[in-house]
């Protein structure tokens, strides 16, 4: 049996708390928990979960949570509901909580659950039998140490970084929501240990969320050099996206000689989302996970932004098979509970129909990594 077992060995850790999808930051807001009921459905339903090895884990405790943020924060969280925030006004102010962050029920569980499951995840990777963790409900890049910002209230990512370099000495993370990963640089943005590389739409004068993210915010002190941004206009298609994404990726990866990788693989990078502007195909996208997936480097996978619900659902059960070496059937499986949900066709890979006119030229593009490469030779490995 000891044959069995190890021959059975899995080495992919899925991480998945049945309840994240029944929280609702508000009727109109555009971040939708429920999305993760629906991916959690699909790769079920495609029997993906039988390929992993699946866990409910612990919420984060305050003390976690304060690894990062600050008490006081994490107090005014804890503490603070819908029905008494009005006491709450001067917190509720300095704290950031806005209509991008609203005071929901259970906003503490709720956060206590993603990061719970991001720390677990990256505990998990420090130890010998994972090569690969998965949780979807995480990813939340824009939470600072004292404020909520972008429909984040912590910052998981940073918490699970933080545990990734108590063991090894050198964290790449890479960040393809379409939304700069603000958090995540700040944190890391003195340091060597973690490099942090995001790939964003960006538009000069700040006028799409959250403003920063242009090339020449590389870090400072120490943190000089590793970090990296890669700003770009509306209408990304996935040709030159993904040519783009291996040129520079695998760069940064030959340069750093990470000892282990965190990606965000926020979905709202994907045609049609209602908050982007890009045109990737759930193809393409995944293209990008394969990528970094067959380096064979101990990886951490996250969710994060991704607006048009069905399609993130699939985008990361496709993601989970990918992970997992597993193709999945392009109908998907009937026996799934949202299955309704996803008509009209059905499928994996719906048509990106009226696609958007992609504003980055060739040249755009060749200069952009042109001054990359530049920029990571100045690495010494
Ligand atoms: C909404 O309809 O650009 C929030 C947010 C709530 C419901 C009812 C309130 C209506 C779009 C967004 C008024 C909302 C006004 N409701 C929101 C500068 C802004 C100030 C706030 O993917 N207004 C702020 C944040 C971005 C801004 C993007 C991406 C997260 C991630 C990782 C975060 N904030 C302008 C917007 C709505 C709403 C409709 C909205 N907010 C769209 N873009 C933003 O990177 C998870
Ligand atoms: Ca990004
Ligand atoms: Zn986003």
């Amino acid at each position: 049996t000891s044959h069995v077992r190890s021959h059975c060995k899995k080495r992919i850790s899925y991480f998945h708390n049945n309840e994240i999808g029944n929280f609702q930051f508000g009727v109109q807001h555009p971040m939708k928990p429920l999305r993760l009921s629906y991916t959690n459905d699909l790769v079920c339903a495609y029997r993906l979960h039988e390929k992993m090895r699946v866990f409910c884990p612990p919420k984060a405790t305050d003390y976690d949570l304060m690894e990062f943020h600050i008490p006081s924060y994490i107090t005014f969280l804890k503490n603070v509901t819908p029905e008494n925030s009005e006491q709450y006004s001067f917190d509720a102010d300095r704290f950031n909580i806005s209509e991008d962050c609203p005071i929901f029920r259970g906003l503490y569980d709720f956060c206590q659950i993603y990061a719970g499951a991001s720390v677990a995840a990256a505990l998990r990777l420090t130890s010998e039998d994972t090569d690969i963790c998965i949780n979807w409900s995480g990813g939340l890049h824009h939470a600072k140490h004292n404020e909520a910002s972008g429909f984040c209230f912590v910052n998981d990512i940073v918490l699970a970084i933080q545990q990734l370099l108590r063991v090894y000495p050198r964290v790449l993370y890479i960040d393809i929501d379409i939304h700069h990963g603000d958090g995540v640089q700040e944190a890391f943005y003195e340091t060597d240990r973690c490099m942090t590389v995001s790939f964003h739409k960006y538009k000069e004068n700040g006028k799409y969320f959250p403003g920063t993210g242009g090339l020449g915010e590389i870090g400072i002190g120490l943190g000089k050099r590793y970090c990296l941004n890669i700003p770009l206009k509306d209408g990304m298609d996935d040709e030159n996206y993904v040519v783009l994404f291996k040129d520079v990726i695998s760069d940064v990866k030959d340069r750093y000689q990470p000892n282990a990788v965190v990606l965000q693989s926020g979905a709202d990078s994907l045609g049609k989302d209602k908050l982007g502007g890009f045109n990737l195909s759930i193809k393409a996208h995944g293209e990008c996970v394969r990528f970094v997936k067959n380096w064979q480097i101990p990886l951490l996978v996250l969710g994060g932004g991704g607006y048009k619900i069905e399609n993130v659902a699939r985008c990361w059960a496709y993601e989970t098979s990918i992970l997992v070496d597993t193709e999945v059937p392009e109908a998907l499986p009937k026996n799934a509970q949202f299955y309704n949900f996803f008509g009209p066709d059905y499928s994996l890979h719906p048509p990106l129909v009226r696609r958007i006119e992609n504003l980055n030229t060739k040249l755009d593009l060749q200069k952009l990594s042109q001054q990359v490469h530049e920029r990571l030779r100045l690495i010494d490995g």
